[in-house]
């Protein structure tokens, strides 16, 4: 995806956030909704609630293998760095140190070679394909993808693999083939970004854009990567979703799931900022699990840019449009958008406070590489730039700490997420299974905050329970069905029994 694109896209994005924001009438907060008549393959996917995302950019993450390192220019921030597959496989012990579980790798397909001098750019992010069936010559080949796979899941982790079923590259090897014409819409580039016709049919920034409806291109995609899930991946991630027509995506997830083991997770890229949008391609276009976008904006809103805990409210009161919320992926950022910390200003206070918030919420959390060392960067390519290792080890430990918190406690990962408090600098919520129960407070004003705060009637804790903060070790005790939280300012409270 380009510069310019991609700005327009997240502006477009931005601009929708403001609707439908408002909470659903009838609708308790949380989301209290009971999947007991799902069938087998949704209890395989519960299992998904104890991972926790990392996203690694290959090219920019670590460089393990210089004899791959063609035409590198590491000073050059649209150039290809050298970062591949052996690199990632050294980092493997970090990452599992980190307490990170699951692996998205950036797309491995054999991408643009010569579009620097077309457009002074390179495909070192992946999402430019020449050829879908090869891997790219920068970060190794089928022989190291699979010492990945087997290296990782040697450890308990996870792969997922990131694919692209909208469009090639520039240079796709099919694309000025007249054999392959009806391969392609022949449309132009996007002119109306309000019209979902335009979203599925036009081009993204003249990238020969795949038309799904041709049965041939249908049955490519599908062949293609059902044999990339076969080498061992454990779930996809999907992207460009809203780009291409949800009966192809309902189609493609239902064969992939019938040809990948019962846990293979379809995870979709929505970029857009209302629930009910996003919800409607986990609905009829039967993703898993989509990233929480909508969420996504309102993290930035509220701990970023400093708005009202109330929204965090709002928005988690529109849980009931998804078919299943607890499977969303929430983040703070990713390579598509701003890295949080340059939102927060530089402020990494504000980032440790939306990292409790992010890891102690419904769903499959997303991290993106460099947040765990505070890296920066606002535009494309900045907010890709080289992993900055030790950058900042006290965040880091940090971020230890919230995963260990998080894997010790149950109910931080399969609990339902119940709302308790809402004003405007303080959100609690309780997560609860039918044995384990964890608190979360989160204080976003520049004071220490104090609130008593009444349990909620579906809490089994008695009067006299003693309740630990998980960062802290303070003790609070249950009085009177209700729990006084004193927090710092910027801070977060844990409590578990
Ligand atoms: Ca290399
Ligand atoms: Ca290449
Ligand atoms: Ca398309």
């Amino acid at each position: 995806m380009t510069r310019r694109l991609r700005r327009f896209a997240l502006a477009l994005a931005l601009g929708l956030t403001g609707i439908g924001c408002s909470a659903l009438p009838g609708i308790p907060s949380g989301s209290e909704k009971s999947f007991d008549a799902r069938g087998s393959r949704s209890t395989a996917l519960e299992s998904w609630k104890d991972e926790v995302i990392y996203f690694v950019l290959l090219d920019r993450f670590a460089n393990g293998n210089r004899h791959n390192d063609f035409n590198v220019q590491p000073k050059n921030p649209t150039g290809y760095h050298g970062g591949d597959l052996d690199g990632l496989i050294s980092k493997l012990p970090y990452l599992d140190g980190l307490g990170v579980t699951t692996l998205w790798i950036s797309p491995l397909v054999d991408n643009d070679d010569d579009q620097l001098a077309k457009t002074g750019l390179w495909g070192f992010h992946g999402y430019w394909a020449k050829d879908f069936e090869k891997v790219d010559e920068h970060l190794g080949d089928q022989a190291k993808v699979k010492e990945l796979l087997d290296k990782a899941h040697a450890r308990g982790m996870k792969v997922m693999l990131d694919i692209v079923a909208n469009h090639g590259g520039y240079e796709y090897k099919h694309r000025d083939n007249p054999r392959y014409e009806a391969w392609f819409n022949a449309h132009g580039n996007i002119s109306n970004w309000e019209d979902q016709w335009w979203l599925e049919n036009g081009s993204l920034y003249g990238l020969p854009d795949f038309n799904q409806a041709n049965p041939e291109v249908r049955k490519h995609m599908i062949e293609v990567w059902a044999n990339w899930a076969k080498l061992g991946f454990d779930g996809f991630r999907v992207d460009t979703v809203k780009h291409v027509p949800k009966d192809f995506w309902a189609d493609f997830n239902t064969q992939i799931s019938q040809r990948t083991k019962s846990d293979f997770l379809l995870l979709g890229e929505v970029l857009h900022g209302n629930s009910g949008y996003v919800a409607d391609y986990q609905r009829s276009g039967k993703f898993h699990s989509l990233f929480d976008f909508p969420l996504y904006y309102t993290l930035n809103d509220v701990f970023a840019k400093g708005a009202s805990m109330r929204k965090l409210g709002d928005r988690f009161a529109q849980d009931a449009a998804y078919p299943d919320a607890e499977l969303l992926s929430p983040f703070l950022d990713n390579h598509d958008v701003p890295r949080f910390l340059s939102q927060a200003g530089g402020d990494v206070s504000k980032l440790k406070l939306a990292l409790a918030c992010v890891l102690t919420v419904r769903g499959v959390p997303s991290l993106y590489y460099g947040t765990e060392v505070g890296m920066t960067g606002h535009q494309e390519p900045e907010n890709r730039a080289d992993m900055a290792w030790g950058q900042n080890p006290e965040l880091t430990r940090h971020v230890q700490q919230l995963l260990k918190i998080r894997k010790d406690s149950v109910a931080l990962r399969h609990g339902k997420q119940l709302e308790m408090w809402q004003d405007d600098e303080i959100y609690a919520y309780g997560r609860l299974t039918g044995k384990d129960e964890a608190m979360v407070v989160l204080n976003n004003s520049d004071r220490r905050q104090v609130r008593e705060i009444p349990l909620r009637a579906e809490s089994r804790l008695q009067d006299g329970t003693r309740l630990m903060d998980q960062l802290t070790g303070d003790v609070t005790v249950v009085t009177q069905r209700k729990i006084r939280a004193t927090v710092p300012a910027k801070g977060a409270l844990i409590l578990k029994p």
